[in-house]
This record gives structure tokens, sequence and C-alpha cells, in this order.
């Protein structure tokens, strides 16, 4: 008697963990059941330097949430140092996936070979990096920061018909943004001849920087200012910031352009003190796990898969601010 119970309770728990998680269901799709293991995913991220870097942590975070995503957030406060550390502590947690978005572009080497080891993909976001053997990464999603910059540069030179003293604020030193966005702008600006850059600084893409150093920038050359190149949108408002406490004309007087497009550099727009901005999608979060997914399932994906950017001007900015998302 006591073997038939048996072979009922068999027949009942088969057929129960059936119902709760069907092997083909993908870990981390949407819908997947509960019970199954969660997908891990450890996510390095620069900082909070910028809202573009905000809106892209947000974004992530946001799809990893509805995706029911194990995400191991860790800010590195802008240092290398505490994204390698970041990195080795995710390896030593056998997460499934690595994402990336890497301060500078180089140094990664031992980290990533390490990853490599332990069988993690790595999938760099936003910004590249430079490394001896291109598999320690398996994709980068980001922008074409060459093409950003020409883009700038080409806009600059119609506007001013190739004739204008340019103060740039670059980006972090060593980030591929910065290097990137000051290569393709200097590419265009050789076929300009008085279209010249008379000064150049790091500013960190922060506003606070930017306010600084174009402050410093104002002091020492004043009036002779007729445009400004800021390598993200939170640089330029606070150069803005800092030509309008000195009594000068942001968006008239001198001509201001940045990349990145978030909502304070188009109320800038509308408001006629930013003249124009290049936008640099920063809302990742479906993409990079739509990657993920098909890295784990063994799909071949691109090693750059590449965002498309637009140029925006302040005539145009009044009609598209209100269906921008960042
Ligand atoms: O343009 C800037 C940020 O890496 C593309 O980093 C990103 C850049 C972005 O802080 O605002």
């Amino acid at each position: 008697m006591k073997w038939m119970w048996m072979v009922a309770l068999v027949a009942l728990v088969g057929c129960k963990s059936e119902n709760k998680a069907p092997a083909s269901a993908e870990a981390g799709a949407p819908g997947a059941p509960a019970a199954q293991k969660k997908l891990s995913v450890g996510f390095s991220q620069v900082g909070a330097e910028s809202a573009w870097r905000t809106a892209e942590t947000q974004s992530i975070r946001g799809e990893a949430e509805k995706r029911g995503v194990d995400l191991k957030f860790a800010d590195a406060q802008g240092k290398q140092a505490q994204q390698i550390q970041a990195l080795t502590s995710f390896i030593a947690q056998k997460v499934d996936a690595i994402v990336l978005a890497p301060v500078v572009e180089t140094g990664w080497d031992v980290v990533l070979s390490q990853a490599k080891q332990a069988n993690i993909p790595v999938i760099l976001v936003d910004r590249g990096i430079k490394v001896t053997d291109d598999s320690l990464y398996t994709t980068l999603i980001a922008s074409d920061f060459v093409e950003e910059g020409r883009m700038a540069a080409e806009w600059l030179a119609k506007q001013t018909n190739g004739k204008a003293n340019v103060y740039e604020l670059q980006g972090t030193t060593g980030a591929a943004p910065a290097i990137d966005r000051k290569k393709g702008f200097e590419e265009v600006l050789a076929k300009y001849p008085e279209l010249k850059i008379v000064k150049s600084q790091s500013a960190d893409f922060t506003r606070a920087k930017g306010k600084e150093v174009m402050e410093a920038f104002i002091k020492s050359d004043g009036q002779q200012i007729q445009a400004v190149y800021a390598h993200n949108d939170d640089m330029a408002l606070g150069a803005i910031q800092a030509l309008e406490e000195a009594g000068m004309k942001p968006g008239e007087g001198v001509t201001v352009i940045s990349v990145d497009g978030v909502k304070g550099a188009f109320e800038a727009m509308v408001a006629g003190k930013l003249n124009a901005t290049v936008e640099c999608n920063p809302l990742m979060g479906p993409l990079v796990f739509d990657t993920i997914t098909k890295v784990r399932s063994g799909e071949k994906v691109e090693k750059f898969i590449k965002n498309t950017d637009r140029l925006f001007e302040k005539t145009n900015a009044a009609q598209v601010i209100g269906s921008r998302e960042y």
C-alpha cells in the first residue's frame, strides 16, 4: 500500500515543479518565473558627475528591476581604482555578467583578464577602452564620440562663417569621450584656419568645474572669447553662469555648443543662452540587458553597438523639449 502513496507523491511533486519553472525560460527575461535563479549582473558606474550619468544609471537600474535581474551596483566616484575593486568583487561573487562604464581608457588588462578566466562576459557601456587583447570584453554599447566632435565643429563653422576664437572645456582627462570629442572637433577645425581653439582645459565633466575654468578664461582673455565648446552640457551650463556673471552674453555675444542633450541644456536653449547641443543617448538599460541575454544564449553580438546622435539648436529646442526623456 505504502508504495502507491509514494508514486502518487512523486507524480504530484513532478507536476508542481513543471508548473513552477519551464526549463526553456531565460533568466532575467520579462515575465521570468520568480522561483527561477535570478540573473546576477555587476554594474560598475563612473560616478554621478553629470545629469547624463544620472540618466544612464536610472535607465540601467530601472530596466534591471523591470526584468527581475539581481543588479549589484557600485559607484566608483570617478576613481578607476574603485572600479577595479568592484570588478574584483563581482568576479569573486561569480556574477553572470559585468557591465562596466570605464572612467578612463587604459589600465584594464589585468582585471579584465581575470573576468575572462572566470568566463564572465564584460559589456562596456558608453565609454571605450584600450586593451592589448580585444577579446577581454564582449562588446561596447556607446555613441561615436569622434563623430559628435565633428558635428559640433561643422555646426560652429557654419554658425561663425569659419571664424572665431574658441575656448574648449574638456571632459575628464584620459576618458574616451574627452579624447574623441576633441579629436573629431580638431579634425574639422583643420579645414577652417580662422576657427581656432585659443585655450583648452579639463573641467572634469562637472558644472562646478566648468564654471571655475570659464572664470579663469574670462579673467585672462575677456572679450576675446567668441565661442565655447564644452565636451558636455553640465560644463557648458557652468560656463554660461560664469559668462553671465561677467556681464557677457552666452547664446548671443558668445556662441556656446556642447554635447549630451540633457533637459538642462534644452532649458538653456529655450532661454537663448546655449546655442546647440549634440545628443548622446544615455538610455541604455533595455539594450544592455537584451545584449546580455543574447550573449548568454550564445548568440554573436557586434563588437561596437553604436547609438546614433542628432544635433539640436536653440531655434528648434522649444518644439522638442516636451518630448525629451532625460
Ligand atoms: O557625455 C558626460 C559624462 O561617458 C558619454 O560622461 C559619457 C559622458 C557624458 O559625464 O556628461
